[in-house]
């Protein structure tokens, strides 16, 4: 738990005005929305923006000459420079609008098919999300590239001496979370992209649980590609961000053929459009990228260290509640973690906690959160997840824990 200064202009309450659904009855309760690592909820300027997409400029971009079509193309590439300026890339054409984390992972394994050859090693965390270790696997059947895992320890952290043995001149890439979405795990990433630099290994950070939280510079990071989804980030779903550094986004090759990613088009060979239209084959979810521009607009303005320190609060306040009952145990206790808490309860399973907590209006995440190897790791099938935004409320995490001993008596 990171120790944050808060600024005191933060409220709480005036927050969640913006968020017209943290109003609503969930089963007669009051909802408590605590699952905000599968995807946040949505504030009122964000759904203004759409509204005002879909009522006054609704037309595909980049083709027409007529003003409306011109107004999107204008506000989606402004979008692309909010989202340039917030995670501080160089340059505009280095962020590729995606559909969200996925996507951008499989963007970059894809196009890796075209540099790796047999026998080249590619290092994975064995704290990663199924998004980034199927995609990696795909890859290593096509190449005969080799994939070898970094290992984790019990609290949930990453070893990081097995990794400076497993790192060698035959890694070509190393990819991993920033955060973990089932631990809530903030990864050293800053010494693991040295490290992987020093041997001339390329580096993707899975950044769909840090986004919301951590405002990561991927200059500074000297990070090679960065990848988040907008609906983790207070943004609509079904966009995201793929940042890369120009020279690697000029070497892969593109992911998908079609229309807007092309220069010229003849039965006997295209040539392809410079980036970023390169990776962004078709039309684009044009609303989604200019409301994700709006949502980090939004989350700016309530700031980073805002977020850090509210959100740390929670956590701190949750895991001392938690800690007091009986048979209670939390994976992932690291120093250095998000507000997210996993945990399992002596003798009973995580579905039926989160199916009773439901009934009581409680909403978190129970199961294996896409990352079956963090759980077959602690030997679990899968854990009750909570994950705080900086929009709860110490009064919700009270309801929590309450409801938790509830469920927990009536399970017994
Ligand atoms: N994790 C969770 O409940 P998409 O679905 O493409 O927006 O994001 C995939 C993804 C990739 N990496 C990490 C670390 C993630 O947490 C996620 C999404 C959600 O934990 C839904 S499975």
């Amino acid at each position: 738990m990171n120790p944050v200064t808060k600024n005191i202009t933060f409220d709480v309450a005036k927050i969640r005005e913006d968020f017209p659904i943290l109003k609503r009855k969930v089963n007669g309760y009051p909802l408590a929305y605590l699952d905000n690592a599968a995807t946040s909820q949505t504030p009122k300027p964000v759904m203004d923006v759409i509204i005002d997409y879909y009522s006054n400029y609704n037309a595909n971009i980049h083709r027409g000459v007529h003003s409306l079509s011109q107004e999107a193309t204008d506000k989606y590439e402004q979008a692309r420079i909010k989202i340039q300026k917030h995670f501080n890339a160089q340059k505009a054409h280095e962020i590729i609008f995606t559909s969200g984390t996925t996507h951008g992972i499989n963007l970059v394994a894809n196009g890796f098919s075209a540099i790796l050859k047999e026998g080249d090693e590619i290092l994975v965390s064995a704290l990663e999300h199924h998004s980034n270790i199927v995609p990696w696997q795909m890859l290593c059947e096509k190449t005969g590239a080799i994939l070898r895992v970094i290992p984790m320890n019990e609290e949930g952290e990453l070893i990081y001496p097995a990794f400076e043995e497993l790192i060698s001149e035959n890694t070509k890439m190393v990819f991993l979370n920033h955060v973990s979405n089932a631990l809530g795990t903030v990864n050293p990433i800053e010494k693991i992209i040295k490290k992987a630099h020093s041997v001339d290994a390329a580096v993707l950070i899975d950044g769909a649980q840090a986004a919301p939280h951590i405002k990561a510079d991927v200059q500074e990071l000297d990070v090679d590609f960065y990848v988040a989804s907008a609906h983790k980030m207070c943004g609509p779903t079904g966009v995201g961000v793929l940042y890369g550094k120009e020279e690697w986004l000029e070497k892969l090759p593109p992911y998908q053929g079609g229309g807007e990613m092309i220069d010229t088009v003849t039965f006997e060979k295209t040539t392809y459009a410079g980036l970023p239209h390169k990776f962004e084959a078709g039309t684009p979810n044009i609303c989604g990228g200019i409301a994700f521009g709006a949502a980090i607009d939004y989350l700016n303005q309530i700031g980073f260290e805002n977020i850090a320190s509210s959100e740390n609060d929670l956590l701190n306040y949750a895991t001392k509640k938690l800690m007091e009952i009986d048979g209670m145990k939390i994976y992932g206790v690291s120093k250095n973690k998000t507000a997210v808490i996993s945990f399992n309860i002596e003798g009973l399973h995580p579905y039926d906690i989160g199916t009773l907590l439901d009934k009581m209006g409680i909403a978190v995440r129970t199961g294996h959160h896409c990352a079956q190897p963090i759980m077959d790791f602690y030997r679990i099938p899968g854990t009750v997840r909570a994950s705080f935004s900086f929009y709860n409320t110490k009064g919700e995490v009270e309801r929590f824990i309450e409801a938790l001993k509830k469920a927990k008596s009536m399970l017994s």
